[in-house]
């Protein structure tokens, strides 16, 4: 038996049942390139979802981690440390925000957003006790938690897991006249993703975000922006937002503010929303951890300091259009912005695992999303030749005399 397949195996037996990751077995990384545990070599075009943005241990970031590690690793917020107050001073002059909260995953960063924008409501907007409403999108993913599930709306996060928390309102992605009709009163926040990711590269009409913001500023509404995905370079701006000029009341953060080497996330905003957190409302005994936050800070200092987010736009854009070029009876579409491109599989063509199952076999790791798309999403330190390699690979794979599907 191989080792992959004692790997797989092992896993089968001792994990939940609670995944379903393509059959190989990884055990190095540098770059943007990826080992199986049989020697083969991957270029990897899924970063982590986003997360590996700087590329695999790149050299800056688990210098930060090393130091760190030799210093001071974790204090809890029962006491101050050296490391956390530098890393939120980078982050908020990064972002634009005057205070930062520190978290560690993704979803929590996403509650500690929905606990701000109910608590300024109650306290600062003067909705009654209770009675707040935060407005969320169909086809959202913010998350796992039982509160954030509760509001979406894919059969499968919610089934079983009930009973769920109240105060959500779902409208649909993009239409910013349902926005306007679904704010009443006692609304405090629309929670909403610039580019939608896991609903399956979902890209809105242009100058969807402005037209938000406006209308939340005009109802007293704030715009929890969930850039946990699409931040930090990902869309070929530091933030999608930055397509429309807007980064939201509450900037929502995650993914690569790690590096790839450590969950670190969390919310920025300004002080009229920060100050209604006093001391005990809110916390995590990880969040702002040292090592986490030298981990973050170099994470931004890479992202700014090899102007990854330009990358992404030149090498996305040229991405895209190659994409676009390929004769194919299987692309119903090539959508995305920057460095995060999504490949629809036409209905016909059967759904998009095959397909990245045949790009794996062929060196190229990427994985489906939504049953029909390739998602494309490669470390934004990526070269213009690796891309090339990998646009042989898809091309071969989705053109015509595909490997795969009925064509
Ligand atoms: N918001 C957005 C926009 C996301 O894409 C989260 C929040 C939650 O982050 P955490 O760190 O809690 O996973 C995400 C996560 C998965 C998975 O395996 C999650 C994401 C993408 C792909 C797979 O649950 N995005």
């Amino acid at each position: 038996m191989s080792r992959t397949a004692e790997y797989i195996r092992e896993v089968d037996q001792w994990s939940a049942h609670n995944y379903g990751p393509l059959p190989v077995v990884l055990e190095r990384g540098e770059g943007v390139w990826v080992w199986d545990v049989d020697g083969r070599k991957y270029l990897d075009m899924l970063a982590a979802y986003s997360a590996v943005n700087q590329g695999h241990r790149h050299p800056r970031i688990i210098e930060a981690l090393e130091r760190q590690a030799g210093r001071l690793t974790l204090t809890s917020r029962a006491f101050h440390n050296d490391r956390m107050g530098p890393f939120l001073r980078r982050l908020c002059e990064a972002t634009g925000f005057d205070r930062a909260l520190p978290m560690n995953t993704g979803a929590e960063a996403v509650e500690t957003a929905l606990k701000a924008a109910r608590k300024w409501g109650y306290e600062v907007k003067g909705v009654p006790a209770d009675q707040a409403e935060i407005i969320v999108c169909e086809n959202n993913f913010h998350g796992r938690t039982t509160t954030i599930v509760g509001f979406s709306s894919e059969h499968q996060y919610r089934q079983g897991f009930g009973p769920f928390a109240p105060g959500f309102i779902t409208i649909p992605y993009g239409d910013t006249d349902a926005l306007e009709r679904a704010i009443g009163p006692d609304t405090v926040g629309f929670l909403v993703e610039p580019i939608q990711g896991e609903g399956g590269i979902v890209v809105p009409p242009d100058g969807y975000m402005k037209t938000v913001q406006e209308i939340c500023r005009a109802n007293r509404v704030l715009v929890l922006n969930d850039e946990i995905q699409t931040g930090l370079g990902r869309t070929g701006k530091m933030f999608c937002g930055d397509w429309d000029g807007e980064r939201g009341d509450i900037l929502i953060v995650g993914k690569a503010l790690g590096g790839g080497v450590f969950p670190v996330s969390g919310i920025l905003a300004n002080d009229d929303v920060m100050d209604v957190f006093h001391p005990g409302d809110h916390g995590s005994t990880f969040g702002g951890n040292p090592l986490g936050a030298a981990v973050g800070e170099a994470s931004l200092a890479v992202i700014v300091d090899e102007g990854l987010p330009d990358r992404s736009l030149e090498l996305g854009t040229w991405l895209q259009d190659r994409l676009r070029d390929i004769e194919s009876p299987h692309v119903a579409e090539v959508r995305g912005r920057g460095l995060m491109i999504g490949v629809e599989i036409k209905k016909e063509s059967g759904p998009a695992r095959p397909f990245c199952n045949a790009l794996m076999e062929r060196g190229i790791l990427c994985n489906d999303t939504h049953h029909q798309v390739i998602r494309i999403a490669p470390p934004l330190v990526i070269s213009r030749d690796e891309l090339e390699v990998a646009l042989d690979v898809i091309t071969e794979v989705v053109g015509v005399g595909s490997p795969v599907g009925a064509a």
